[in-house]
């Protein structure tokens, strides 16, 4: 029983709320390290109570602005709130711009927050199962909120609905092309969409035209997406835009969907992580395996094809049964 074993020193570092310790295990989490699977196996039973809320849309809608003005609302409600902004820059530049704007505005010493910046490539596991890794770490370490931060803009690295269990998506006026090709996928993700710079003009035309569209679309499961304008800038409407975010959670709640949804994000991972498995079996066996050295022979001589030579691996992979 893994509750029996003793528990990995970083791990209760985490639950006796050593904020090094959750940085290190970040770290190992980031880096795929071995030694933050113990560690991770032991935090699982203490996560599961935070609220997670995801925010994603276009770069420079303002996400980290708005995010910094819910951090600041959440704060004095006296919620304490994980940040975690994957950040689409490159690994190589060094840079984590758009972590740093939400760490500016935060308050120094604060011990209810933690940020965390990271980067969305180089991630050998890929970044949809750090990020998740990351979020229940913030859970298991108390946090009551842990939001997500995401670029969606045609490349989405992470699918935020895996990770939260409410999902913003925040849009400016006059996003023009942007949205039109945001669009098929936007009505999906969203629980609620946020029109930011309401400071700017065509603010209320946008969230009108949103309002509309989200009128004429389905519900889902009885939730229609709300839709909030804001400025972070001023900043104004942020008490609104929590309050549409926790309705959604509170939904959740009234509605006994909680628990579903959680299963589905569950399901996701575990097929991703065999999935993970199963492709560096897989890239091992190419250099290796006498069967697949013989598949890929057959493909070099033309004499089978691609997705042939592919279901016959995949067949010698399934289980005997
Ligand atoms: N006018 C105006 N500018 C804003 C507002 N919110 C953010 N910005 C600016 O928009 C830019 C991008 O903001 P940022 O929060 O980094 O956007 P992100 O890429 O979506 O995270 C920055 O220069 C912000 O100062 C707002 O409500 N009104
Ligand atoms: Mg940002």
């Amino acid at each position: 029983m893994t509750s029996r074993r003793p528990l990995p020193p970083l791990a209760r570092g985490v639950l006796k709320g050593d904020r090094r310790a959750l940085a290190r295990l970040m770290s190992l989490v980031e880096n795929r390290d071995a030694e933050a699977g113990p560690a991770l196996a032991a935090l699982y039973p203490h996560a599961g109570k935070a609220r997670v809320i995801g925010i994603t849309g276009p770069l420079g809608v303002g996400k980290s602005s708005l995010i910094s003005g819910l951090l600041a609302h959440l704060r004095g409600q006296g919620l304490k709130v994980g940040i975690v902004a994957v950040d689409p820059s490159s690994p190589f530049s060094g840079g984590s711009v758009l972590g740093d704007r939400i760490r500016l505005d935060r308050a120094p010493g604060d011990q209810g927050v933690f940020i965390r910046s990271m980067a969305s490539r180089g991630h050998a596991g890929g970044i949809a199962a750090t990020t998740r890794e990351v979020v229940r770490l913030l859970d298991a370490f108390g946090m009551d909120v842990v939001i997500v931060e995401t670029v969606g803009s045609g490349q989405v690295d992470v699918e935020i609905r895996d990770v939260a269990s409410t999902s913003l998506v925040v849009l400016v006026p006059h996003l023009g092309d942007e949205v039109q090709s945001l669009k098929a996928g936007l009505f999906e993700i969203a629980d609620v969409f946020c029109v930011n710079k309401s400071d700017l003009p065509g603010a209320d035309g946008a969230a009108r035209y949103l309002s509309e569209m989200v009128a004429l679309g389905t519900d889902r499961d009885g939730w229609r997406p709300r839709v909030v304008s804001a400025s972070a800038k001023l900043p104004q409407g942020i008490p609104e835009l929590w309050e549409a975010l926790a309705a959604h959670e509170t939904f959740l709640d009234a509605k006994g969907l909680r628990a579903a949804s959680e299963r589905c994000r569950l399901g996701r991972e575990l097929v991703g992580l065999v999935g993970e498995r199963v492709g560096e079996t897989l890239a091992e066996r190419l250099d290796r395996d006498p069967r697949v050295n013989r598949l890929l022979t057959e493909l070099q001589t033309r004499t089978t094809d691609p997705r042939a030579a592919a279901e016959k691996l995949y067949r010698s992979f399934r289980p005997e049964s």
